[in-house]
C-alpha cells in the first residue's frame, strides 16, 4: 500500500473517515488518501483511496463502542500495515474526532508509527461536543495527552466552536459539512503549498523544521477574502478563524508559515501584506515561511492558511533547595495574562459565540478599537 505522492491525509475512526472523505475531493491531485477504522461500514471504497480496516480480532468489523483500550489494541494489531502505508511519505496529516474508542486509543500509536516511519506527522483532532457527556470529553482530553507527543503539529478542533459556525436549525449533516469546511479549507492550504507549481515554493521539510516542538499545540487558521482589498480580507478572516480560537488556542507563536494563493490578479504586494497582518496577530519573529501560488479557478478569491508553532513549553520549575520554604499548595497560582485572555476578560477561557464574525464575548471598544476618552 506505498504511496509516492508527498502528501497522505488519513482519516482514523467514523469522524476521521467521514471528514477525510469530504474534504478529499477538494484537494489537489498529488495528494494519497487512506481511510483507517475499526468500523468496516466507514471503509467505503473511494477512487484512489487506502483503506485498512483495525483491529478485525478485537471489534470483529465493528467500532470499539467508545472503549480507547480497544483502539489502541486494534491499531497495534495493524502495526505492519500502518508501517507499509507510511513507507516513504513525508508528510502525513492524520484526522480524527476524539471521544469515542478507535479515535482516541488508536491516534497516538498511528500517529507514533507514522513518525517513526521518517513522516513530518500532523494531526487534527476534534473534540467532542459539550452535551456529549463528561466520559467523552474526559477521554478526549486524556487522548490529547499521548497524541500532542507523537506529532510534530497538533491543532485541536473544538467542535462546540464549529457548530457555532452554523445555523441552529441545519440538519445534523449538513452541519457537520459546513463545520468541518474550516479543517478542509486549512488541510487544502497545506496541501496545495506542497503541490508543484507553486509561485514561491515550500516543501514539507520547511513545516518540518518550524514544528520543532512536539508536546506543543500547533495554530492553525484559514481565511478567504473577495473582491478589493481581498488579501487583507483574507488575512483578517484567518486571524479570526474559530480554529485559531477556543480554550487553550495558541495566541503567539515562534514561527509560522503562511500560505498565500490567489487568481492571476494576486501581486506580490499583497501577498506580503497579508503575511504582515498574520504576523502581527500571532508573531513568527523567529521565522516565518511564505508559500504563494497563483490558482487561476480561484478568479477574484484570495486564500491564506497558517501553521504556527507554538513557543516553547515554560521549563518545570526548579527544584526548592533544602531547607527553602514549600510551596504552600492552598497557595491560588496566577498565570500571566495573555493578549486574548485580556480582550475575552470573564469569557476567557469560554467557547466563543461568533455573530458576523465578531467574538461577541469582546467587549465592543475593544471589538471597534474605540479610544476611550481619558479620566479626568
Ligand atoms: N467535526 C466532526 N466531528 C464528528 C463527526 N462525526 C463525529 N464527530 C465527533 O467525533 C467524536 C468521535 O466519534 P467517532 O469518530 O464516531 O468515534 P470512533 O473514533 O469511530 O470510535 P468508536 O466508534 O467508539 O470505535 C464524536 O464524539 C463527535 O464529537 C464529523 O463528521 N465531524
Ligand atoms: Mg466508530
Amino acid at each position: 500500500m506505498s504511496t509516492a505522492s508527498s502528501i497522505l491525509l488519513v482519516g482514523l475512526g467514523g469522524a476521521g473517515c467521514s471528514m477525510v472523505t469530504r474534504i478529499a475531493p477538494q484537494l489537489p491531485g498529488e495528494v494519497a488518501v487512506a481511510l483507517i477504522d475499526t468500523d468496516a461500514r466507514s471503509l467505503n471504497t473511494a477512487p484512489n483511496t487506502s483503506l485498512l480496516q483495525i483491529g478485525r480480532a478485537q471489534t470483529r468489523g465493528m467500532g470499539t463502542g467508545g472503549e480507547a483500550a480497544l483502539g489502541l489494541a486494534s491499531a497495534e494489531s495493524e502495526e505492519a500495515a500502518l508501517r507499509r502505508l507510511f513507507t516513504g511519505v513525508p508528510l502525513v496529516v492524520l484526522v480524527t474526532g476524539l471521544g469515542g474508542g478507535t479515535g482516541s486509543g488508536g491516534a497516538a500509536a498511528v500517529a507514533g508509527i507514522a513518525a517513526e516511519m521518517g513522516a513530518t506527522t500532523l494531526a487534527f483532532a476534534t473534540m467532542p461536543f459539550s452535551h456529549e457527556g463528561e466520559r467523552r470529553m474526559r477521554q478526549a482530553n486524556e487522548a490529547t495527552i499521548t497524541l500532542a507527543q507523537k506529532c510534530h503539529g497538533f491543532v485541536v478542533v473544538h467542535n462546540d466552536l464549529l457548530l457555532q459556525q452554523v445555523a441552529s436549525d441545519a440538519p445534523l449533516s449538513e452541519s457537520f459539512a459546513a463545520a468541518d469546511t474550516w479543517v478542509g479549507g486549512a488541510i487544502r492550504g497545506i496541501a496545495s503549498a506542497f503541490a508543484p507549481g507553486a509561485l514561491i515554493a515550500a516543501d514539507p521539510s520547511a513545516l518540518r523544521s518550524i514544528l520543532a516542538n512536539p508536546g506543543s499545540p500547533t495554530l492553525c487558521a484559514y481565511g478567504v477574502g473577495e473582491g478589493e482589498g481581498a488579501a487583507m480580507k483574507a488575512a483578517r478572516a484567518a486571524c479570526e478563524c474559530p480554529l485559531a480560537h477556543g480554550p487553550g488556542a495558541v495566541t503567539k507563536v515562534a514561527s509560522l508559515f503562511v500560505y498565500v494563493a490567489g487568481g492571476p490578479a494576486l501581486t506580490t504586494t499583497e501577498a506580503f501584506e497579508a503575511v504582515a497582518a498574520v504576523r502581527t496577530r500571532f508573531g513568527g519573529e523567529t521565522s516565518t515561511i511564505l508559500c504563494a501560488r497563483i490558482d487561476p479557478t480561484l478568479g477574484a478569491r484570495i486564500e491564506v492558511s497558517v501553521i504556527g508553532a507554538s513557543l516553547p513549553a515554560p521549563k518545570s520549575p526548579v527544584k526548592a533547595k533544602k531547607g527553602a520554604k514549600e510551596a504552600d499548595p492552598s497557595q491560588p497560582v496566577f498565570e500571566f495574562a495573555t493578549e486574548e485572555s485580556m480582550r475575552r476578560g470573564l469569557f476567557g477561557g469560554t467557547p466563543m459565540t461568533f455573530i458576523d464574525g465578531q467574538d461577541v464575548d469582546v467587549p465592543a471598544y475593544i471589538r471597534k478599537a474605540v479610544r476611550l476618552p481619558s479620566a479626568p
